[in-house]
């Protein structure tokens, strides 16, 4: 629908930023945490630094939830590390991990900001990851249980909004690139068992948060990635279709629907895959109601026919910076995604579509009729800091300006939208390029090269943002 007048949003609605535990807090070893997997992987990701000192708002997340508040924030978007609450097998938990939760939770309830809380957000155990194989082993499954019980019985009181597993479709679908891949030769069947034992970790937080939190919602994050036919060519519209399934609807379909659709079913039958259901699976996941959608979205992609005689090409992000290194993926028979002719490029390939923001979540809503949050948007690129001590983000305002305007717009069209929370809310680590990406309202004095003073500075974003969120949605700037 066209409308004559700025979007309205709802009076609650609640406006925040959002960031992760590995890629903000750093304090990597202190307080009893050990090793995450995402630890080790990220000091492999040279030029770029770790994950060791990060955004250091392990220490400095009081001066963090000042900000927010200091911007009128309602909510903030935040995980917690696996290795933090249980650094080992022991199944006691670190006091340690829990205090520092608690602490900033009270911290945010304090300022009257939601604490909207991830429970898996990259950060597995080394330990977990060795006893069990990664994802791979079904004994995970036990584990996590304990894991997310007892964060929901450490934190319940007081956080109502839960999120089971951050963007598991992206973990199954880049497995290589976000470290759950062990065996390359055999992944193309692995995947879809260990996404059935992913799939059962988030029917175990689903329930164990119905069972042990008072008034707790809980639902999972896709990471999505609206997808356009390149042309109104009849089969380009299934290629976009086929494209949806594998990368977006089988998720959403078993989050929604608790059982697995007949695209993925079809799917597994003619490649002979075997997902690794066993007898009850299917009855626990009936039980994974699910009360919203958490939604990430930074862009779009584009889809068109791709015959079966087509050599198949996997999917290579580009992880320079360097406009034109991303190469996009050919499934033959299936799909295969193409630049997209209508849309401007960031430096690393990503569609800037804030069109794309209204299509899913009209997509989301026509198709499964639940609230909706979005706990991930927004533009990476280069910032620095300018001789009058500022970073002018001119261009992060008019993308998030666009993006939230068409968040408005979807909810105009009546989709049931909640929450707002952009990555990030500071700089944090990119998940492959180190502080050279970065996304933050609020600039992190540090580089890859060395460690600077970490001072904080907003940036021009951060007051354009508090500005139109304090007017909840009319100040436009
Ligand atoms: C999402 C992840 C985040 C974050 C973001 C930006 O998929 O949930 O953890 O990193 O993408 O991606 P990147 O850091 O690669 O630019």
């Amino acid at each position: 629908m066209h409308y004559t007048h700025d979007p309205i949003f709802p009076k609650k609605f609640m406006w925040g930023a959002s960031s992760s535990a590995w890629q903000v807090e750093g304090a990597v070893n202190e307080d009893g945490r050990s090793d995450a997997i995402i630890d080790l992987n990220s000091k492999k990701k040279k030029p770029y630094t770790d994950n060791s000192i990060a955004a250091d708002h392990y220490h400095r997340y009081k001066e963090d939830v000042k900000l927010m508040a200091e911007a009128g924030f309602s909510s903030y978007r935040f995980s917690i590390a696996w290795p933090r609450i249980f650094p080992n097998d022991s199944g006691i938990p670190n006091q340690k991990g829990i205090d520092f939760y608690n602490n900033l939770i009270n911290e945010l309830i304090k300022h009257n900001i939601e604490p909207l809380v991830t429970l898996y957000h990259y950060d597995m155990p080394v330990w977990v990851d060795e006893k069990f194989n990664g994802w791979y082993d079904r004994g995970i499954i036990e584990k996590f249980d304990e894991f997310v019980r007892t964060c929901f019985k450490a934190f319940g009181d007081r956080v109502k909004y839960w999120h089971s597993i951050n963007e598991q479709n992206m973990q199954i679908c880049y497995g290589e690139w976000l470290g759950i891949c062990k065996n390359k030769d055999t992944w193309f069947e692995d995947k879809w068992k260990v996404n059935h034992i992913m799939n059962m970790c988030h029917a175990k937080a689903v329930v164990a948060c119905h069972e042990l939190v008072e008034d707790g919602k809980i639902g999972p994050i896709p990471g999505y990635v609206p997808i356009y036919p390149y042309s109104s060519h009849p089969d380009d519209q299934i290629a976009a279709m086929n494209a949806e399934e594998l990368t977006e609807k089988v998720w959403n379909d078993l989050y929604a629907f608790r059982k697995y659709n007949g695209f993925i079913q079809s799917y597994w039958r003619e490649n002979n895959i075997n997902p690794g259901i066993q007898d009850g699976d299917m009855e626990l996941i009936a039980q994974a109601n699910i009360d919203f959608f958490a939604l990430n979205c930074y862009r779009s992609n584009t889809a068109k026919a791709c015959g079966i005689d087509e050599e198949p090409q996997e999917y290579l992000l580009n992880k320079s910076g360097v406009k034109g290194n991303l190469i996009f993926p050919k499934v033959p028979g299936l799909y295969q995604l193409t630049h997209n002719p209508y849309v401007e490029y960031t430096d690393w390939d990503w569609e800037i579509d804030p069109v794309s923001m209204r299509y899913m979540l009209r997509y989301v809503w026509d198709h499964y009729q639940l609230p909706m949050m979005i706990t991930e948007n927004g533009l990476g690129k280069y910032d620095k800091v300018t001789d009058d001590g500022k970073v002018h983000d001119q261009d992060r305002i008019e993308f998030l300006k666009d993006q939230i305007y068409q968040v408005g717009l979807a909810i105009m069209d009546g989709c049931d939208v909640i929450s707002y929370n952009p990555w990030s809310f500071t700089d944090i680590l990119s998940t492959g390029n180190g502080m050279a990406k970065r996304y933050g309202l609020v600039y992190i004095n540090t580089t890859d090269e060395e460690v600077l003073d970490l001072r904080r500075i907003p940036k021009d974003s951060y007051y354009w943002y508090a500005n139109l969120i304090k007017s909840n949605g009319e100040n436009w700037g």
